[in-house]
């Protein structure tokens, strides 16, 4: 029988409904789903992929294990057990540190596994943790940190009611937007535009969005910060500075502006790569805006200076009034509040409490730059990491240095990947545990509803039961849990302990907890709790547990929540300052020390020699990082791993449209294709990232086949972001040059 199924794609963060009509486990068609409130019937291309990633004979669907016969199928048990058994006798030799734990992309985008991942660490107990944070979003978490006091409180621009829009270092025709939850983003960024808005873009690329603006201007890469200082000198020389109702909660103006004085655009201009007057009369825009949002993302917070930048777009907006400003940036108000429920369990951000081993680079949130991962594993002596556990992640394609991590990996003592996949990663795993597909488990986005443009909220289930003998992430991460816990309990109290906790996990299951995060809510039944806790202290948890447990009538549950299979719309954004802030004070202060001295230490703008070529990235609409490639129907066509530089910059190297080029820098050399283009400022040079399948043990046909380069190959792990040490993967100084009697290698999906 033909049935009918609603889902949130989870591919990227956008969150668009889809429709999916299927006979029993056989998909006939994906459409977006009209009905949803939020995305109105939106899709990319990667939605109807889902049906490839459901069917993919590549797809794992159980434990594997390395022998010298190759992988072999074993039992959930015996894979659990082992692994667990692997990793505390690891502990035991040699310290909790040397067991290494790195988390990817999708983890943020599947529910049960955010859930399990406290008990995990905590089970764990590593200071070797690891993210895609430190290759993405990290400046922006310590901004939101040091100046709402939550690294998670993000200000979302209003771009429904902005007049507006300026986008730094972010292409959300592209992406689909991120720290941004906007499906179809092209057509809300054509009602600015019809509204009389405006759209600017700042991007060392004509990118997608950059001819959908009304402006675009080529930036040099990693000059952000320059441009961002000498728009605030501009604003503060011309009286421009108006942060309006905010005034009365900020603080530093006075040091702002002295910071700021002697930046003015002359100095800055050649290195930007845009004349003084054109930075003035953007600084003027932006202050004549009735109501408008500034929006940076991974261009800017993954190039050089990223710490700094991403903090002076947030105090752009504030002391221009635009902080929570309907039209401007604003904070959301997410029906599961991953903000308020963090702060309840202590967390609202950390930063340099400790540092790592090798290379001293301060801690975040917990975790390690991933900059360092691979030296960790490859420099003897105490503490020296000796087994790690990949989740959802693949870092040797997504990580600088792939080719040192790679050797890194292979040395371990044990692996253990927690993917569907035997990719580049993965591949160097003793034990593969592969969790059900995007279509065979739940769907609910805590972290996307709490960044997305309107307040929004929805639930969907899977579209088949999951398969007999699989298991979800949470089960997988849970099995871990109770295995690793029972092996460090000193005592059968300990034992019984872990035994009980195994039982209320797996009764109270995933739907369980988004059920509970739901109630303790801003639109919960027992809504007004963790308000009552912020203001009284713990000893109000009694209270609390009583009003979830009585669940009073009124207010959001996820039963509720199950009877909009479309998904609720709670409303555009609303103000919600100073109560959302979680600063001591209740204040903003404009100039936390931290930026003051990172401040101090920003050498003067310098002019770049002109056969510099600056390495930038690239993402496509039909991609997404590393893992999309093993669908014909994304990769077919024209190859999309290439280089991309300007004509004059190829008419100087000798290259010609379609020849094989070199890209090398001291981590690696790699050969592609150049797109000779116009759309790419001189000196820059465009790779995207995520490809090079053809390394050895790769087990996904179709995109092996595919191939391309890794351009983190040539992206060195010793090129740190000054202030955190995060990875630095834009503007990257490279050599490039024509590759003599080389053959490009096939980038092509055909
Ligand atoms: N040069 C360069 N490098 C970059 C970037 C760049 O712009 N330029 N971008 C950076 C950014 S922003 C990011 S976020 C990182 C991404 O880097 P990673 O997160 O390390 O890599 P992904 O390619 O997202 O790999 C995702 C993996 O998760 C698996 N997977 C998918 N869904 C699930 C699931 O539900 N459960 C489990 N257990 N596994 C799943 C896939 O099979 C795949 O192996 O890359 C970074 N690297
Ligand atoms: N189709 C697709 N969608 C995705 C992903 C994907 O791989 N494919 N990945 C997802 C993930 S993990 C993320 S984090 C988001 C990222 O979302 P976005 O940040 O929108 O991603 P990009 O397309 O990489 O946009 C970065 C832009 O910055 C520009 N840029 C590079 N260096 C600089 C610089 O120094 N200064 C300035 N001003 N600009 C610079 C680049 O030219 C590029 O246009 O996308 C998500 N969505
Ligand atoms: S934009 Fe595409 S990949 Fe992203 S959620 Fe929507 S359909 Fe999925
Ligand atoms: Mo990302």
């Amino acid at each position: 029988m033909k049935q009918t199924h609603y889902h949130t794609c989870n591919l990227c963060e956008a969150m668009c409904g889809i429709e999916i009509e299927h006979r029993g486990d056989e998909i006939l068609s994906i459409r977006g789903d009209k009905d949803d409130p939020f995305s109105r019937g939106h899709i990319c291309p990667k939605a109807v992929a889902l049906q490839d990633l459901h069917n993919d004979p590549d797809r794992l669907r159980h434990p594997v294990k390395r022998t010298v016969d190759g992988w072999v199928p074993i039992s959930w048990e015996e894979a659990l057990d082992e692994t667990a058994r692997r990793l505390h006798e690891i502990r035991q030799a040699h310290g909790k540190d040397a067991v290494a734990l790195y988390l990817g992309n999708p983890t943020a985008h599947n529910h049960g596994a955010l859930f399990m991942l406290s008990p995990f660490t905590r089970a764990l107990h590593t200071r070797q943790r690891y993210s895609a944070t430190s290759a993405d979003q990290l400046p922006h978490q310590l901004a939101t940190w040091q100046l709402f006091g939550h690294q998670a409180l993000f200000p979302i621009p209003d771009v429904d009611r902005t007049d507006y829009f300026l986008i730094i270092g972010g292409n959300p025709l592209a992406s689909n937007g991120s720290i941004m939850t906007v499906p179809d983003i092209k057509g809300r960024l054509k009602a600015i535009q019809k509204r009389g808005g405006k759209v600017v873009v700042l991007d060392p690329r004509r990118t997608e969005t950059a001819k959908v603006a009304d402006e675009h201007h080529f930036v040099r890469p990693g000059t952000d910060v320059y441009l961002l200082l000498a728009l605030l000198q501009v604003m503060f020389e011309e009286l421009l500075i108006a942060p309006g109702r905010l005034d009365a909660i900020l603080d530093g103006k006075q040091t702002l502006a002295k910071l700021v004085a002697n930046w003015k655009p002359e100095k800055v201009a050649d290195t930007v790569g845009l004349d003084a007057d054109a930075i003035r009369k953007l600084a003027r825009d932006i202050a004549a805006a009735p109501r408008a949002a500034i929006y940076s993302r991974v261009g800017l917070t993954t190039s050089a200076h990223s710490t700094l930048s991403a903090w002076l777009v947030y105090v752009l907006n504030i002391v221009t009034g635009n902080l929570d400003r309907e039209g401007g940036v604003m904070f959301t108000k997410p029906a599961f509040d991953i903000v308020s429920l963090g702060a309840a369990g202590g967390e609202t951000g950390s930063f340099d409490r400790y540092r790592s081993r090798v290379h001293g680079y301060p801690e975040f949130g917990g975790e390690f730059p991933v900059t360092t991962l691979a030296d960790e594993m490859l420099t003897p002596g105490k503490g020296q990491v000796k087994a790690f556990i990949s989740h959802a992640g693949n870092p040797v394609l997504s990580c600088p240095d792939g080719r040192k991590l790679d050797k890194a990996l292979a040395g371990l003592d044990f692996m253990v990947s927690i993917d569907f996949y035997i990719n580049e990663t993965t591949r160097h795993a003793d034990i593969i545990l592969p969790p059900t597909g995007q279509l065979e488990h739940a769907q609910f986005d805590p972290i996307f509803q709490a960044v997305s443009v309107r307040n929004v909220v929805k639930f969907t289930g899977p579209l088949v039961d999951k398969p007999e003998g699989a298991l979800h992430d949470w089960e997988i991460l849970n099995g871990l849990v109770t295995r690793l816990n029972r092996l460090n309990a000193r005592d059968r109290r300990s034992r019984l302990k872990v035994a009980a906790a195994d039982r209320f996990v797996r009764k109270l299951g995933d739907r369980g907890l988004v059920d509970l995060g739901l109630r303790l809510g801003p639109y919960g039944t027992a809504g007004k709790v963790l308000e009552d806790l912020r203001r009284d202290g713990l000893h109000t948890l009694p209270k609390i547990a009583w009003k979830v447990l009585r669940g009073e009538k009124k207010g959001l549950t996820l039963k509720k929540l199950l009877a909009n299979p479309h998904g609720m719309d709670l409303g555009p954004l609303v103000p919600m300052l100073p109560e959302r802030l979680y600063t001591r004070d209740r204040r903003i202060n404009l100039v936390p020390a931290l930026y003051f001295r990172a401040l101090q230490g920003l050498p003067a703008p310098r002019a770049i020699s002109p056969d510099t070529m600056l390495m930038i990235g690239r993402r496509h609409i039909r991609s997404n990082n590393s893992w999309m490639h093993n669908s014909q129907r994304l990769v077919k066509g024209k190859g999309r791993c290439n280089a991309m530089l300007h004509p004059d910059d190829a008419a100087r190297l000798g290259i010609e449209d379609g020849e094989a080029l070199t890209v090398s820098s001291k981590a690696g050399t790699i050969t592609l294709p150049a797109w000779v283009c116009e759309d790419i400022m001189p000196g820059v040079i465009s790779v995207p990232h995520g490809w090079g399948h053809d390394r050895e043990g790769v087990l996904l046909g179709v995109a092996r086949r595919v191939a391309g380069e890794s351009v983190n190959d040539v992206i060195s792990s010793s090129n740190v972001e000054a202030v955190t040490a995060m990875a630095q993967l834009n503007g990257i100084p490279v050599k490039v040059a024509a590759a003599e009697n080389a053959v490009p290698k096939k980038a092509v999906g055909s």
